[in-house]
């Protein structure tokens, strides 16, 4: 168990206007803020970002959606931050979310869903260092 995860507030949800309330209900959940921009993937760092998914029917779109626009990438702390972390965001297919959760509240729908939280420590490591060098983590 890490004390770490990364995520990333997709285009969705910066061009509806949720970013504020996203930060706000992550700080209030009790993470730290480690590390944070405001940045806009390319097609092709967004290709990188999701290569795992590259032979599944949705790569294309998930591309073309994660490179559409702006999007916050932040590092967060708190203990058990990955399972900690996937309970707040809820379900990928928002219909599937539990009530209260980033996903149910904002997400638009399951190919644009509002916010991105690692799945596995060893994947919040890479994809944290995707983003931010150590001089840029505190
Ligand atoms: P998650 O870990 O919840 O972000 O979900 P996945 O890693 O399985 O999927 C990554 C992203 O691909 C999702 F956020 C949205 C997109 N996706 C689809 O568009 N269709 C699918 O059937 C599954 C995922």
């Amino acid at each position: 168990m890490s004390n770490r995860t990364f995520t990333m507030i997709k285009p969705d949800a910066m061009k509806n206007g949720h970013a504020g309330a996203i930060l706000d209900r992550i700080i209030k959940e009790g993470f730290r803020i480690v590390a944070l921009k405001q940045t806009k993937l390319s097609a092709e760092k967004a290709g990188e970002f999701y290569a795992v998914h590259k032979a599944r029917p949705f790569y294309g779109e998930l591309v073309d959606f994660m490179s559409s626009g702006i999007i916050i990438a932040a590092i967060l702390e708190k203990a058990d931050a990955v399972a900690s972390f996937r309970k707040l965001i809820g379900a990928t297919n928002p219909a599937q979310a539990d009530e209260g959760t980033i996903r149910k509240l904002y997400a638009t729908s399951l190919g644009e869903n509002a916010i991105h939280g690692s799945d596995s420590d060893e994947n919040a490591a890479i994809e944290g260092s995707f983003f931010f060098s150590g001089l840029e983590q505190f």
